[in-house]
Order: structure tokens, then C-alpha cells, then sequence
């Protein structure tokens, strides 16, 4: 059985306890793997050698650490098909979704933040003939990087690359659930030029080493992924150490499809934001509230689509869901399908698990699903279900559509399908949301800001704004 190990100055360790826990492959239901159980003495020595290269990691420049991270994504394009393969075997996604999305948005994620630090300016401001200022961004030393299983190195890298662009070191926590293509990717550093102790990986639970993370007094900042009860922990601990906090949550994303839009488009795409990545991604469209003129036409036609839709094995290019993640969260999903029938809901398709054949049979996988009939008060209209379920609700005008799209705690992503210009502008400016896209999904300019609103999170990582969260901006003024 393979074991994984952590990544700790530049060397692959065992963790100190000699604990392991089991990784599953959710297209087989099988354990294939093993992972660190670590705990906060390995995090300490992370923590300890993260501090040790702070130094030299500066010392570098930014040209330096901009190189050595393109060489890091330069290797991880070298070897592409291993990344895609471990992606898809640990998570259940479809592998034509991992080589597709998330691979190579990692190494986007690399090549964007190592090119952006060279263009990342600082700002002046003269006060006539009293003084001038400016404003000096430094890194702070190490940051704590806490990532979920939905897009593992999509999201893992996401957080790193800037963190380690900006100048600091990192001492980083994947999931437990998905800890592999992380693993894969610090196989790399020591031939990528990046100095021993720069990049460090702890494998293992939350509650131990995630916890120790957040806890630990020499890692000043957290950037964090998952769900809002796990943030809100982290939130707790972090904020009387004054840490410095970027909380990226669940979120209820809606979407309002007007009867001006443009049907077919509208349709495609939805088919899309309702069900990539088994519904597993955050900025999903899990309430599709719909102009009740267009209602049927759409319900009708959505569900046919719906049902072409193949569960199948990943690696399977004909499939278009693989499995979700784990059993604890299949059953999370299909326990939300039993409360959205107890609240009155209507199944109109799906609501079951798939059973595969063979050596797939024991697989987590769940039938797309589409629900009716249930008002935005509902909990299953309310809570995140994170999986590939999503409810259908009729609007009046716009300003029911607006009431019920921000009738949820959260407010992470929306989309506003209408043909009508002035319309588009004006319901984007009143949804709750950190971001909106109008007759279009997942289009992602990463030079944009990317987080949510309410508790869908706190911060903002995107582009330039991750630089800014990862240094600290100190102004200086000099009196003229
Ligand atoms: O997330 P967790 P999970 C949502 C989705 C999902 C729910 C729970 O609804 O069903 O969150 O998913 C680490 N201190 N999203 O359980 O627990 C954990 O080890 C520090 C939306 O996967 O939040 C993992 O590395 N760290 C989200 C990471 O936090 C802790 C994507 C996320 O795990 C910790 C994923 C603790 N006390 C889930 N407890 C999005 N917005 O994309 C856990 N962790």
C-alpha cells in the first residue's frame, strides 16, 4: 500500500506519531492509499523551517521566485497526465475534467501569481510641498494554507502560488480527502530550484492539523477553503491572535434565467453550472429560479437534458459525472433529496444512487438531480448541499427574482441570464454575491476579485488582491 508522506524542509517525511489513515478511491469505494496522520509536532517543525527560509527565499528577489515558480509549472506540464489521473482517482471527477480544469488551472495559478509579482506596483502619494508617502508591501514571513477536496490542486495552488510569489514561506494543509496531486506536486520543488523549508506540507484531519495551523503563533495568516461551520472555527481561533484571515465558503449560488434570454445558450450552460464536478464546486448554481412566463419550457427542457446526462467511470471519456467524494458526503447529499421530498418537494428526475457494475458497484455515485416545488424559505432551498441537486423556482418580475436569489445566508456567485442590457446591470448591482456573471458561467479573469459575501466568506483572493493579502502594506513619509 502506498503511502504518502509530508513535505517538511525540502525532504519527504513520514509523520513523527507514525500514524496513517486511509485514502479512498470513490469511483471504487476502496482504500488505496495512506496518508500522514500528522499532528502539531510535525506542524511545528513546518512551521520551524518555513521560518528558517524565510531569509533566503527573499533573497532570491522576485525575478528569482518568480522563476523558480514557473519551473514548477513547467513540471507539473511535463507531467500532466500523472497529475490528471491522481486528480480524477482521488476525487471521482471525470478525468477529461481534471485534464480540462483542473491541471491546468493550477498551473495557471502558477504562472499568473510568478508573472504578476514582477508587475506589482506600490503606490506614492505627495502632500504638496509637506511630505511624500509611499506605501511599502512586504511579506510577513510564513502563511497557513488550508484547502477542500472539490478541486484539490485547482484550489491548493490557488492559495499557495501567490503566498509564495508575494515572499513568504508556507506551511499548507490539503485534504485529507484528496491529499494526492499535492503530494505529486511536492515531489517537484527540490528539482523546480525552490529552496528546502519554502513550500511545506502537512498531511492530515482538520481538527488536528488544520487546527494546529491556525493556532500555531509563527504563521501570522490564514488563507482558508471549505465549509462556513469549519471557517467559522477557524475564525474563532485566528481573531483573538489578530491573524491576518481569507475565508472562502460554501455558498447557494442562484440562478435567474429571464424569459428574453437566449434559450439554448442559457440551457447548455446551466446543464454546465448545475452539475461540473458532480455539483461540487462552489460557484455551482444549485437554485434555478425562472421567469414563470418560461417556466415549463424550461423545466421540460432542462430535465431532458438532465436525463442524457451519463454517470459512468471517470475515466470514461463518454462520462459526465464520476463519483462524489467520499460516503459520508454521498450520504450527506442523498440525506438533503429525503428532506426536499419531506418538505414537499418534487423529484423530476434523479434522486437515487447509481450502481455500477463490477468493480465500480461499490462506488459513491448519485443520479443527477432536479427538485420542485419548493419555496426559497425551505431548508433545502437554504443549506448548501454541495452535490449534483438542484431546485427549480418560478419568479414574477425582477424584483421577486432578486428577493428570492438573496434569500440565503450566502452569497458567493450568481448568474443572470437576459437579453436585456439595463436589466443585467441593474439586478447585478442588487445581488448579494461577490460575483455575478451575466449569459455566461465560470468565465474567470484571474486579475479580478474573487470571494463572497455574508457567509460565503471574508476576503478576497484574486489577483493583485491575493498579493495584497499575502504582504503587509506599511507607509512611509518622508517630510520634503
Ligand atoms: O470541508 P471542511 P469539507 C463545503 C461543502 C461541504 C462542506 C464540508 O458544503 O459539504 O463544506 O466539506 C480542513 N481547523 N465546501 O468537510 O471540513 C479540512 O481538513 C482547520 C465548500 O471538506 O471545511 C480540509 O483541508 N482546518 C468549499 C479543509 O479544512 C480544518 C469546498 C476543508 O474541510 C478544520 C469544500 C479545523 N477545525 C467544501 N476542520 C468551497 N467553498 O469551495 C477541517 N479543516
Amino acid at each position: 500500500m502506498e503511502r504518502i508522506l509530508n513535505f517538511i524542509d525540502g525532504e519527504l517525511r513520514p509523520p513523527v506519531g507514525n500514524a496513517w489513515l486511509d485514502v479512498y478511491e470513490p469511483a471504487r469505494g476502496t482504500v488505496y492509499a495512506q496518508l500522514p496522520d500528522s499532528d502539531s509536532r510535525d506542524v511545528d517543525l513546518a512551521a520551524i523551517a518555513a521560518q528558517r527560509a524565510f531569509a533566503t527565499w527573499n533573497a532570491l528577489g522576485r525575478e528569482g521566485r518568480s522563476n523558480a515558480l514557473l519551473r514548477l509549472a513547467d513540471l507539473i506540464e511535463r507531467d500532466l497526465e500523472g497529475f490528471v489521473a491522481d486528480e480524477s482517482r482521488d476525487n471521482g471527477k471525470p478525468l477529461s475534467l481534471a485534464r480540462r480544469v483542473d491541471i491546468p488551472r493550477a498551473i495557471a495559478n502558477f504562472r499568473f501569481f510568478a508573472t504578476a509579482i514582477l508587475h506589482f506596483s506600490s503606490e506614492a502619494h505627495l502632500m504638496d510641498d509637506v511630505a511624500v508617502n509611499y506605501t511599502d508591501r512586504q511579506p510577513f514571513g510564513v502563511a497557513g494554507c488550508i484547502s477542500p477536496w472539490n478541486l484539490p490542486l485547482y484550489l491548493f495552488t490557488w492559495k499557495i502560488a501567490p503566498a509564495l510569489a508575494a515572499g513568504n514561506c508556507v506551511v499548507a494543509k490539503p485534504s485529507e480527502v484528496t491529499p494526492y496531486t499535492a503530494y505529486r506536486l511536492s515531489t517537484l520543488c527540490n528539482e523546480a530550484g525552490i529552496p528546502p523549508g519554502v513550500l511545506n506540507i502537512v498531511h492530515g484531519l482538520g481538527p488536528k492539523v488544520g487546527a494546529a495551523i491556525t493556532a500555531h503563533p509563527g504563521i501570522p495568516a490564514i488563507s482558508f477553503t471549505g465549509g462556513t461551520r469549519t471557517g467559522a472555527e477557524i475564525a474563532r481561533v485566528a481573531a483573538p491572535m489578530f491573524k491576518k484571515l481569507s475565508l472562502e465558503l460554501g455558498g447557494k449560488n442562484p440562478v435567474l434565467v429571464f424569459a428574453d434570454c437566449d434559450f439554448e445558450q442559457m440551457l447548455k450552460t446551466t446543464v454546465r453550472s448545475s452539475f461540473t464536478n458532480q455539483g461540487q464546486i462552489c460557484l455551482c448554481g444549485s437554485r434555478i429560479l425562472v421567469e414563470r412566463s418560461i417556466y415549463d419550457r424550461f423545466r421540460d427542457a432542462f430535465v431532458e437534458r438532465v436525463r442524457a446526462l451519463r454517470v459512468g467511470d471517470p475515466s470514461d471519456a463518454t462520462t459526465d459525472l464520476g463519483a462524489v467524494v467520499s460516503k459520508d458526503h454521498m450520504e450527506k447529499v442523498l440525506s438533503y433529496i429525503d428532506l426536499a421530498k419531506e418538505e414537499g418537494g418534487r423529484v423530476l428526475c434523479g434522486g437515487e444512487r447509481v450502481v455500477l457494475q463490477d468493480e465500480m458497484s461499490n462506488g459513491w455515485f448519485i443520479a443527477p438531480t432536479v427538485i420542485e416545488g419548493l419555496g426559497p424559505a425551505r431548508r433545502t432551498n437554504q443549506e448548501e448541499i454541495f452535490g449534483p441537486v438542484v431546485t427549480l423556482q418560478p419568479f414574477d418580475d425582477d424584483a421577486d427574482a432578486i428577493r428570492s436569489a438573496n434569500a440565503t445566508p450566502y452569497g458567493l456567485a450568481s448568474v443572470v441570464w437576459t437579453s436585456d442590457l439595463q436589466r443585467a446591470h441593474r439586478v447585478a448591482r442588487q445581488l448579494q454575491a461577490g460575483i455575478v456573471w451575466v449569459n455566461c458561467w465560470m468565465v474567470r479573469d484571474l486579475r479580478t476579485p474573487f470571494g463572497g459575501m455574508k457567509q460565503s466568506g471574508v476576503g478576497r483572493e484574486g489577483g493583485l488582491d491575493a498579493l495584497r493579502f499575502f504582504t503587509e502594506a506599511k507607509n512611509v513619509c518622508i517630510k520634503l
